[in-house]
């Protein structure tokens, strides 16, 4: 009954009782500070989501700026340590981050709340800094960040009032209560009705109050934001697509393409096994409807194209390998698919390309460049504007609704995703996104060979083990493949038949094993007769080298 306790004599605070309090507040502190920054970024969200700008969010514009700054080592260890989980690492990288940063606002604001409501803002202005200097920034790109920053103050200080009140109460409260009087009415203690005093506390359950409202604001802002960002959702668009018969069908696939070993790599990748690989923290929603492309700069006539335009070109459907520059020596950053495509060249020479042109700068919706040389697009290959993969329309990831594919070129100087515009320019004036950082400006894909199977560290019976690979060397082709075991000779595989140049190509080798631990090598050699070199070289500037091994345990 609390009507005993305040008759009793009043509490006295042991020393043990303090620190515990002490203890309590700061852990109060900190978690108010951590509520204060969730309710900043979900008001943020919401106005990010209002904007209908998904890379105006705080979180994804600083994280898109961080991509921006990191250097290639890193982005290749990234790419290698984590693959396509890469972007995820860095989302949970900065959230763990931001939620340390918030943990140290709340604990200084309970002697320098000044200090932490500054701290919100200098964060508020790191958003605003990143969305601005985003590729494809608006000027109302800053209001989430700005809106964040302030409803974070508004309820930092709230959170700040309402656990101090609390603590001028829990010192004065006791006595007061001891005397009869509430020292929670508003105006100063009064003596209160006696059947009002139950329950808990009105001081502690105001900062409890608080804390749920503003958790409140973090969630509504949070979910309400993401839900109107799925407004430019494109995939029902997508879905409703059907793409026109190729007007230039693909060569078939030779029956024995695929080379017969169990765990051999399909010759054919799926879609949704397709390597991925772009610097787009959140997906571009590209509304074909919308979308046009537009060739210019160095160019008689300058062409606008739009999808029903594309759809209306005579479409051809290719069988081309993509690589990556990232891809390490025996690495599998790298995709066969059909394409379907309007061809690159006539689209070019409709807009009449002048004297001194030697690149193509391609821009995608997301503010990536990418230089391409104009011979590789004009000599006669398979350069395409590509709008499906695999008998779909190209899926999101990988470009919808139309990503350049030249074959024989690494994808970052070739590949570009969500392309709106074609650039007709010279090296020597436009660098692209990636030369920037010190990767090379023309990047002809190199010739590679990799062992599939037996995988490293396997275990294998002794007696006859194939051993089987793949091997690419775009637009050259693959002349052969030869592989080792141990120091022996040098011998060659048999090559799979392949329906061109352009795809890469299996190769298969029968091994007579003896029980030990054994080193398999391989190499290949391109149509223009040179052999993939020993070397080893990092992916930067232009593409690794050396050749593949796997260690094995026969038995
Ligand atoms: N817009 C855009 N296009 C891009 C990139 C990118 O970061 N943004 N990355 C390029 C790189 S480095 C590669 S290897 C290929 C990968 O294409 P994929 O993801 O469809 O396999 O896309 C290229 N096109
Ligand atoms: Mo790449």
């Amino acid at each position: 009954m609390t009507g005993e306790r305040a008759t009793g004599p009043p509490r006295r605070d042991t020393p043990r009782r303090t620190a515990r309090a002490g203890a309590l507040r700061r852990v109060a502190a900190a978690a108010g500070g951590v509520l204060a920054a969730a309710a900043a970024l979900g008001a943020a969200e919401l106005a990010a989501g209002v904007l209908g700008r998904a890379t105006a969010s705080p979180l994804l514009a600083v994280g898109a700026g961080f991509i921006d700054l990191t250097p290639m080592w890193l982005k290749d260890l990234a790419i290698r340590r984590f693959g396509d989980d890469d972007k995820t690492v860095l989302l949970i990288g900065l959230a763990a981050g931001v939620t340390i940063a918030a943990l140290v606002l709340g604990l200084v604001s309970r002697r320098r709340p000044a200090w932490s409501l500054a701290g919100l803002a200098a964060f508020g202005a790191v958003g605003i800094a990143a969305a601005l200097t985003r590729p494809t920034a608006r000027l109302a790109d800053a209001v989430p960040s700005a809106v964040g920053a302030l409803v974070g103050m508004a309820a930092l200080t709230l959170l700040i009032r309402s656990a101090r009140s609390a603590e001028r109460k829990a010192v004065r409260g006791p006595q007061l209560e001891a005397e009869g009087l509430d020292p929670e009415l508003p105006g100063g203690p009064k003596r209160r009705p006696q059947d009002e005093r139950t329950g808990l506390p009105t001081a502690r359950r105001q900062v409890l109050l608080t804390g749920a409202g503003v958790a409140g604001v973090a969630a509504v802002g949070g979910v309400a934001g993401r839900l109107l960002l799925r407004r430019g959702d494109v995939s029902s668009v997508r879905a409703g697509l059907r793409l026109p018969r190729p007007a230039g069908p693909a060569r078939p696939v030779p029956a024995g393409a695929q080379v017969q070993a169990p765990g051999m790599t399909p010759f054919r990748t799926s879609s949704k096994d397709f390597y991925r690989v772009d610097t787009a923290l959140v997906l571009p929603r590209v509304d074909p409807r919308a979308w046009t492309l537009r060739i210019h700069g160095m160019v008689a006539r300058p062409v606008e194209l739009s999808f029903d335009d594309l759809l209306r070109q005579a479409l051809v459907e290719r069988d081309i390998t993509l690589a990556c520059v990232s891809n390490q020596v025996g690495g599998d950053l790298a995709g066969n698919a059909r394409w379907l495509g309007a061809p690159l060249a006539p689209l070019l020479r409709r807009a009449g390309i002048l004297g001194g042109a030697d690149q193509i700068l391609s821009r995608s919706s997301d503010g990536m460049t990418l230089s391409t040389p104009i011979e590789t697009i004009l000599d006669g290959r398979d350069a395409l504007l590509a709008l499906g993969m695999n008998g779909e329309p190209l899926p999101i990831a990988h470009g919808f609704p139309a990503r350049m594919v030249v074959p024989g070129l690494y994808g970052y100087v070739s590949a570009t995703k969500w392309v709106v515009d074609l650039k007709v320019t010279r090296f020597a004036t436009d660098q692209a996104y990636w030369t920037k950082r010190g990767y090379a400006p023309r990047a002809p894909i190199k010739t590679f060979s990799r062992i599939d199977v037996p995988k490293p560290l396997a275990t294998v019976k002794a007696g006859r083990v194939a051993v089987a690979g793949t091997a690419w060397a775009q637009h050259r082709g693959v002349d052969a493949v030869e592989w080792q075991a141990d120091d022996g000779p040098w011998r060659p595989a048999r090559l799979a038949p392949v329906p061109g140049l352009d795809t890469w190509r299996q190769w298969i080798a029968e091994w007579d094993a003896a029980p030990g631990s054994h080193t398999l090598r391989c190499r290949a050699t391109d149509g223009t007769g040179r052999t993939q070199l020993e070397h080893r070289a990092p992916p930067s500037p232009d593409g690794a080298t050396g050749w593949h091994s796997v260690v094995i345990t026969v038995t």
